[in-house]
This record gives C-alpha cells, structure tokens and sequence, in this order.
C-alpha cells in the first residue's frame, strides 16, 4: 500500500507538466469541440453532414433570433448585440482585447452583408450572404458541408 501512496506525488507532477505542455494544442481542441458540438446541432436528421436546407434553416433561425423588432431587417444594433457580453473568454485587458477585435470582424460582416449600403440587413441579403458562405464552405461542391469541411472553414488554428 505505502508504494502506491509513494507514486501519487510522481503521477501528480507528471500531469501538471502535461497540462501545461498541452495547453496550446487544448485550446484548439477546445475550439474544434465546441465547433463539432455547433454543428452536430446544425445537423438536424443528424446524418453527419448539413444539408443546404438544414443551413437556410439554420441561418433563417439566427436572423429571427436577432430581428428583435420582427421588421424582417437588421440594424447594425441588432446584429452587433447576438453573443455579446462577457462570454467564456472571461475578463482582463486580453478578453477585452480579443472582445474588441470580435466586435470588428462582426462589423466588417455587417457591412459585407449590407450590399446595397443602405444601413440594414435584409432578409435578401443575409440569405445570399450565407448562400454564398455555405457554397465556400463545400470545397468538394457535393451540395452538402459535411464536419471536415465544417471545421476547415470554423476552426482554422
Ligand atoms: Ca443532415
Ligand atoms: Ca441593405
Ligand atoms: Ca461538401
């Protein structure tokens, strides 16, 4: 008994020193689950691949997630206030960082979504939008965003 309470000292060590070797790698395992977990609901019928129709479904879910006013159009505002707040990342000026370049990218997709400039997202435009978003994604062109090419095109290191 003494020999295996003498070992756990050892053992201990040994997976704190894996833990912090691991970390970087752990941090995009952690971003490749959470995508696979995104899109194993994005998956509907649950065949392992989505669907073009389970991505309208998807997509057309999200926009009337953030149309709070039902006008069938995003403002800016209404856009830029889905999934904001503190979220996992915590707090600290890196969080805040990386909040900060978040609201950027999330502003430069309003604009890229907003073709004719006008202020506000419509219906039209969030669809081609995430159209054209589905058919980049599909690099094999067979109709279908199956988790490989999901996470190509998500989960990028
Ligand atoms: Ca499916
Ligand atoms: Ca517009
Ligand atoms: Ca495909």
């Amino acid at each position: 008994m003494s020999r295996i309470k003498s070992n756990y000292p050892i053992l201990g060590i040994g997976v704190a020193i894996l833990a912090i070797t691991a970390a970087p790698a752990l941090g995009q395992g952690m971003m490749q689950e959470r995508m696979s977990q995104r899109f194993a609901t994005m998956d509907e019928n649950g065949d392992g691949v989505m669907s073009s129709a389970e991505h309208e479904m998807h997509t057309g879910d999200m926009f009337a997630a953030m149309d709070a006013d039902d006008s069938n159009t995003l403002t800016k505002e209404e856009f830029m206030s889905l999934s904001m707040g503190p979220g996992p990342q915590g707090s600290g000026p890196m969080a805040a960082k990386r909040q900060n370049m978040m609201k950027a990218k999330k502003a430069s997709k309003f604009s890229a979504m907003d073709v004719d400039k006008n202020g506000v997202v419509t219906k039209a435009e969030f669809d081609a939008f995430s159209t054209a978003k589905f058919n980049s994604a599909d690099t094999n062109s067979d109709g279908s965003i199956d988790l490989s090419e999901f996470l190509n095109k998500h989960a990028k290191p």
